[in-house]
């Protein structure tokens, strides 16, 4: 399992775009995305880290890998949003 910080994912559009950009490296991965965390955990099928760090990069988002994957938590809400929705 993998985990990425992604600050300027704020809203569910966001996610969606993540998701897919994610699935678009591993259509077989699965995505888990926590908005209020700003975290997406995948668990991939045959990309690795750097090529989902990548997609998410060319996304228009700015993915921080995380050495573990954290529990979901509650987090203050950042100022702007990534897709301007
Ligand atoms: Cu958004």
């Amino acid at each position: 399992m993998l985990a990425y910080r992604v600050e300027d994912m704020t809203c569910g559009h966001c996610a969606s775009t993540i998701t897919r950009a994610v699935r678009d490296v591993d259509a077989g991965a699965k995505v888990e995305v926590d908005i209020a965390a700003h975290l997406v955990r995948i668990q991939p099928a045959s990309a690795d880290a750097a090529e989902f760090s990548q997609a998410i990069t060319e996304a228009g988002y700015t993915p921080v890998q995380l050495e573990s994957t954290p529990a979901p938590a509650k987090a203050p809400q950042a100022g702007g949003c990534g897709c301007s929705s």
